[in-house]
């Protein structure tokens, strides 16, 4: 009797821990082994999100027009703590997780999150399955504009890269009459300790644009930087190469972006491109297989502020610092996100 009085505690408090198994977790897959009916069947989730009603209140926030819209608000609303900074990976990690769980809860959504993997094709052409154009990608490049007025974003890190191919509104594929419905926001507004920018929720509706620049992602995107990035000694090692806090330098986070580029490019809202979230998928992916590398040094390892580019006055992220999910869900400790097979998480990556 005795044993089972103390046994008691110490078995809850355990399976409260560890509910995940590693059989049950579920797998993330990338996009191109997904069939096509598992393709459609995500395109139609996205989709749905789109046709549900927002939770943000459409007086405070006139841009916000649909359940989309409530996480393009959110990340707009943080935007300034939670990129290139100790924020980043902890903070998209439940705010993709938050979309997976929208698009299964209210979109009957049965399959899990798919990811882009930059290794497998350098540029997003036609040749790679999320951007070929057809009616299971993301749709393709955005129609070519005249660049004659517009500079090129150059980064000291690597070589300044040519002008993009696009620019303008996608003309192919099932995200053709899809609306971006706030911003757009301009990189200068990205400071520390800025204020956000002036008419941040206004409603200013137009079609997705994208500009691909292939450049951005064989310097930084490679398997060989992929490699590099596994084998980081430490976080702040690999913070430098996934997403260096300093201003004017890039890793292969904001490659992905810059490689996709117009709505992609947009620091703040650049969740209106569904593509975001495959992106994301895939910093998820290299974060967990970094972890997962050596768990006991990896699994808790934070590095830096929760102000974007980590001015030096700003406090240091922990792993009880409170990160802020607005409507989506409440606020989580970094320390509850930092495992994909505890807490509320219970997932891995196909490879
Ligand atoms: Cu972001």
């Amino acid at each position: 009797m005795r044993l089972w009085v103390s046994l008691l505690p110490a078995l809850a408090a355990a399976s409260a821990i560890q509910q995940c198994r590693p059989s049950q977790a579920r797998v993330r897959k990338e996009w191109g082994v997904l069939s096509t009916e598992e393709k459609t069947e995500y395109l139609d989730a996205v989709w749905c999100l789109r046709g549900l009603p927002a939770t943000l209140p459409n007086d405070e926030y006139p841009g916000v027009r649909d359940r989309m819209d409530d996480f393009v608000a959110t990340h707009i609303n943080y935007t300034l703590n939670i990129h290139s900074d100790g924020l980043l990976l902890p903070w998209h990690r439940h705010f993709i997780y938050l979309y997976e769980k929208a698009l299964q809860d209210e979109c009957n959504y049965q399959g899990t999150l798919p990811y882009w993997n930059w290794t497998l094709y350098t540029t997003p052409t036609t040749l790679n399955p999320v951007f070929d154009g057809t009616s299971t990608s993301f749709s393709g490049n955005g129609l070519p504009i005249d660049k004659t007025n517009t500079t090129s974003l150059c980064p000291h890190n690597i070589p300044c890269p040519a002008p993009g191919t696009g620019g303008g509104c996608l003309y192919n594929g099932p995200f053709v009459n899809w609306t971006a419905h706030l911003g757009p926001f301009s990189i200068s507004q990205v400071q520390p300790y800025g204020d956000l920018p002036p008419n941040t929720y206004a409603y200013n509706p137009r079609c997705l644009t994208r500009d691909f620049t292939p450049d951005w992602l064989p310097p930084l995107t490679s398997a060989a930087n992929i490699t590099s990035m596994l084998t980081a000694p430490d976080i702040k090692s690999f913070l430098t190469l996934m997403s260096p806090s300093t201003l004017g330098y890039v890793g292969a986070h904001e490659a992905g972006h810059a490689a996709v580029g117009a709505n992609m490019l947009d620091t703040f809202a650049s969740v209106q491109d569904p593509v975001f979230f495959l992106h994301h998928g895939m910093v998820d992916r290299v974060w967990t297989l970094w972890q997962d590398g050596d768990l006991k040094n990896r699994l808790w390892a934070v590095n830096g502020t929760g102000i974007v580019h980590d001015p030096p006055d700003a406090e240091l992220v922990t792993l009880d610092t409170v990160m802020e999910f607005g409507v989506l869900s409440g606020g989580k400790r970094v320390g509850e996100v930092m495992s994909v097979v505890g807490g509320e998480y219970c997932y891995r990556y196909d490879y």
